[in-house]
């Protein structure tokens, strides 16, 4: 049989206030277009459909768009919730869903066997895949055990706690079928896309499962969380495709891909990446102020979107730089001094150590650019309540 894996579409997606919605759409309709080109008898998504739990209408009909694409090609398929989807919102139309032939596993079930969902293939075998939507590390490590701040405790709770469900999804494997597993999680030696060493990769990069957690008889496990297409474990076949277009600009120059499993009942799988076309590429620049306009010159052929990086004495003013690099370069969507760069690019660069309000600036500034001052000033006015409340 034939499965194509894909995950992390991250619909609605914003990259200093750019939506890249249409290209992925775009993407979308081209893996829809391959699933039915290479015949796949499923397609499994491994979560991350949205990027945030309150998706523009936009990013909703990419997504449901794609599926429709599937429905009209025969393809059925199988999605989880990732950590960026609202589990409630994708269990709102897990009904629907289920009347085209897409099985949403939105929320952990109480039984984990009822997360195991069936595929009569075309192929003639039944495919079976234990799903495991993204469970919350706060929901999963209690609540109480994360106060008492021992952060090597909480991994080992977390580990244990997957390592339970995953087994118990092992149990509803059935011989003579194909038998797969697909989660939304990040595994022991993933490596990173560099968007993912920014602040939100470091707020979640301390609970991982190793791949030894995996049960033997997953014939592949469809991964999703990491944006760096890579397989990380080989027995049993452990694989992320990666997220479908450049999502920002630590992924510049990174090629995208879904991947094709073929693999048959009681045999070894076999994993052939399809290299995706769709999407603008993203590509950072790193100049001297006096050699700026040349530099960019040197861009013109490049119809993706830019990051310029400007090298500057202090006092150099961000406004009058922007409109400089706009007037040669306006596919430009950041321009940066270098000396904030740097700091923010230090790979020792983590979330202690960091006020919240700097947290704050840091997520805002990858998403939409510069942070607004009401805002800036309505954060510190929160934060500082928040703390007044917490007893010492
Ligand atoms: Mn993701």
């Amino acid at each position: 049989m034939r499965v194509l894996h894909t995950a992390d579409f991250h619909a609605g997606r914003l990259l200093r206030g750019y939506d890249r919605t249409p290209e992925i759409h775009e993407a979308l309709v081209e893996i829809a277009a391959l699933a039915k080109s290479e015949r796949a008898d499923a397609v499994l998504i491994s979560g991350d459909l949205f990027d945030t739990g309150n998706p523009s209408a936009d990013a909703e009909a990419a997504v449901f768009d794609f599926f429709l694409r599937l429905r009209d090609a025969g393809i059925p398929a199988i999605a989880i919730a990732g950590n960026h989807d609202s589990p409630a919102r994708l269990g709102s139309v897990t009904g629907l869903l289920g009347w085209i032939g897409i099985q949403m596993v939105a929320q952990p079930t109480a039984n984990p066997l009822d997360m195991v969902r069936g595929i009569e293939t075309k192929s003639g075998e039944s495919l079976v895949v234990g799903a495991l939507p993204y469970l919350s590390e706060r929901r999963l490590v209690k609540a109480a055990d994360l106060l008492n701040g021992d952060v090597g405790a909480w991994r080992q709770k977390y580990r244990e706690g997957m390592g339970f469900f995953l087994r118990r999804l092992g149990e509803g494997f059935r011989a003579g079928s194909v038998n797969m597993l697909m989660a939304h999680t990040t595994i022991d030696g993933a490596v990173p896309s560099g968007s993912e060493r920014t602040i939100e990769f470091d707020l979640t990069n301390q609970y991982t499962l190793s791949g030894l957690q995996l049960p033997a008889g997953a014939q592949y496990v469809a991964l999703g969380h990491i944006h760096k297409p890579q397989t990380v474990s080989e027995a049993p076949l452990a694989a992320y495709p990666g997220s479908i277009i450049q999502l920002d600009f630590g992924e510049g120059g990174e090629k995208k891909q879904v991947n094709l499993v073929e693999v048959e009942a009681g045999r070894t799988a076999r994993i052939t990446p399809i290299p995706l076309a769709s999407g603008r590429e993203l590509r950072t620049i790193r100049t001297d102020l006096d050699t700026l306009e040349a530099r960019l010159e040197r861009e013109k052929e490049f119809t993706g979107l830019l990051r310029v990086v400007v090298r500057a004495p202090g006092g150099t003013a961000l406004p009058g730089l922007k409109d400089r690099v706009l007037r040669v370069a306006p596919n430009s969507l950041a321009v940066e001094l270098d000396a904030q760069h740097e700091e923010l690019a230090l790979p020792e660069l983590r979330r202690e150590g960091l006020s919240l309000m700097e947290l704050y600036e840091r997520y805002w500034q990858e998403r939409r650019g510069e942070l607004p001052a009401d805002l800036r000033a309505a954060f510190k006015e929160a934060d500082e309540a928040a703390r007044e409340e917490i007893p010492a």
